[in-house]
């Protein structure tokens, strides 16, 4: 679609349908009912997060950023890849910050962003280009817990899954991913993972609970998902926003309580789903680590660490891992 941009499809619009139907029967007949985090993200969604990053309350962003302004020319220095798979892509603006790196390290030549959204793909992909010409942009389209096989080898890759989006797998599902990065991973390759350390429960509680509403808009907008998109009829109203710790787990949990007894109606699934007052639906579970419990989850996928960095505060991690 452009010169320097080639797009490799693994998802369709057809696909995500499918799974959407499937992952919200599955999930809403449950008990406990649970829908998956990714459904958040549709236009308004990508929208809502956005603006969750620069809520005051919500630090994993920019803690995030600081680590790479500071270090990311000790991870270019320490990982001197020529090119950049970004896992979850979309948010450039920290991506540059690693392209600049790798850039100035003069090895760069290509990159590999992988995503559900193609739309976000195609915009982020040009959006580099432009800044960045002659640089190679394979963009790959698919979701992070079925296609990582499928992403392009060769050279040396910096595999770089950030934001602490890996905490939204539960464990099992976490070695999943990354023993499946490390399958493919050549001797030259490495991971760089960014995740959200375990801290007072008052401030994690409160960047997924701002004052603002903006992560309650977020957490309910699952819902305008599914009324738009199977034809259900959820009164959005009718569920408020939960945010708590789960100590036993180390995550914080964000769910949907319905604040009445309620009949809702999907009709391409042709169910129809009843809630008790304070009923709930867990939609996000977001892992908080430890330095140690990352290595070692990490070790247990066959990744040996090689660097970890924080920020002054100690609030996120930026881990880079060899196989
Ligand atoms: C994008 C998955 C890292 O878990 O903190 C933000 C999503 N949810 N506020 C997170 C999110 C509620 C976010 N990740």
């Amino acid at each position: 679609p452009f010169p320097g941009l080639s797009v490799d499809r693994h998802l369709h619009e057809s696909d995500r349908a499918v799974t959407l139907a499937r992952d919200v029967l599955a999930g809403l007949t449950a008990s406990p009912r649970e829908l998956p985090p990714k459904w958040f993200y549709d236009t308004t969604g990508g929208m809502l997060f956005d603006k969750i990053t620069r809520l005051a309350e919500y630090y994993p962003t920019r803690r995030e950023r600081a680590i790479l302004v500071s270090y990311a020319d000790e991870i270019a220095a320490a990982c001197p890849a020529d090119t950049l798979v970004e896992l979850g892509s979309g948010t450039s603006d920290k991506t540059r910050l690693l392209l600049d790196a790798l850039r100035a390290a003069g090895n760069l030549r290509r990159f590999i962003p992988f995503d559900v959204d193609e739309a976000a793909l195609v915009r982020a992909g040009r959006g580099i280009l432009t800044t960045y010409p002659g640089l190679s942009v394979a963009a790959v389209v698919g979701d992070f817990e079925r296609h990582l096989h499928q992403l392009p080898r060769g050279g040396h890759r910096l595999l770089a899954f950030l934001g602490g989006t890996v905490g939204n797998l539960r464990p099992a599902q976490r070695q999943n991913l990354l023993r499946t990065l490390r399958e493919q991973a050549e001797s030259s390759d490495a991971l760089l993972l960014g995740t959200d350390l375990v801290k007072d429960v008052d401030r994690l509680v409160a960047a997924y609970d701002d004052g603002a509403g903006v992560t309650a808009a977020f957490n309910r907008n699952v819902l305008t998902v599914i009324n738009r998109e199977l034809g259900g009829d959820f009164d959005i109203r009718g569920f408020a926003h939960v945010a708590v710790w789960n100590a036993e787990n180390s995550w914080i949990e964000m769910r949907l309580r319905s604040v009445r007894e309620q009949r809702v109606s999907i009709a391409t699934l042709a169910v129809t789903v009843d809630f008790q007052p304070g009923e709930e639906i867990l939609t996000e579970i977001s892992a908080k680590f430890t330095l140690d419990g990352i290595a070692s989850e990490l070790a247990l996928a066959g990744w040996a660490v090689a660097r970890q960095w924080t920020d002054p505060d100690g609030d996120f991690a930026v881990t880079l891992a060899t196989p």
